[in-house]
């Protein structure tokens, strides 16, 4: 069976960090069974979480993951769309992934101190605080120096903000009043968005990026919609 190593489950959503959630998202989309283990990145393959062990075999990064399982179990729900769909998908996956994604992050990890102690407490809390505080320390510099290195960090918060409207502008328009982001059925891109949005719209970390995606018509009940069809046992 698929073993999914990922942070543990908190916030009543499907997991705090945003690759969790796409790639759990898809294995239940794909129907496949997975036994999960609740863990921190310091020991996965890559340095970063989600990976899974397949029969031994170890693979780390969302994307790998999907590609390993679409090429041993099927295509799953990707299944039918068009190379344009395809390329559509891959197209909105880059700004989810690359970009809207660094902004959540920049909320979380270098926003306001009440957004610390709740992210803190979510990722580290589990562990011994002899354990937890130093490491909570160690992960909040690296992600700083994340944030600088991917450049966002060092725009002011006013042109991070502006470049979020884009974003969660650009998103809503695709989105429109289909149910899924490539129109009736869900398929993979639907599982990235989710584990963005649901880390922006149904997390307790506030931001002006949460108010953003809040306004919005459509994108609160596209991750409703996605957490009562793939994460009942979550809205119960
Ligand atoms: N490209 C990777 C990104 C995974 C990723 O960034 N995971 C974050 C949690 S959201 C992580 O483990 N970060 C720890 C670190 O960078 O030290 C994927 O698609 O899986």
């Amino acid at each position: 069976m698929i073993v999914l190593y990922q942070f543990p489950r908190c916030w009543q959503i499907p997991n705090p960090s945003h690759f969790c959630v796409k790639l759990e998202t898809y294995l239940r989309m794909a129907g496949l069974e997975y036994r999960m283990i609740p863990t921190i990145p310091f020991t996965a393959p890559r340095g970063k979480l989600p990976y899974i062990d397949d029969n031994g075999v170890k693979i780390a990064d969302s994307r790998a993951i999907i590609r390993h399982l679409q090429q041993h179990y099927g295509p799953g729900p990707d299944t039918g769309l068009s190379p344009a769909q395809l390329a559509q998908a891959l197209a909105w996956q880059r700004l989810l992934e690359e970009h809207l994604y660094w902004i959540s992050m920049y909320s979380r990890w270098q926003g306001s101190a009440e957004n610390w102690q709740i992210n803190k407490q979510a990722i580290f809390g589990s562990l011994p605080v002899w354990a937890g505080a130093p490491l909570a320390q160690a992960y909040r510099w690296r992600i700083k120096a994340q944030l600088r290195g991917q450049g966002l960090a060092r725009l002011s918060p006013a042109e991070i903000w502006q470049q979020a409207t884009a974003d969660i502008a650009a998103l809503s328009t695709q989105l429109g009043d289909q149910p899924y982001f490539l129109g009736q059925q869900p398929c993979s891109l639907d599982a990235s968005a989710y584990g963005v949005l649901s880390n922006i719209i149904n997390c307790p970390v506030t931001s002006p990026l949460q108010e953003l995606a809040e306004q919005t018509p459509n994108l609160p009940a596209f991750c409703r919609r996605m957490q009562s069809r793939y994460f009942p046992e979550l809205s119960a």
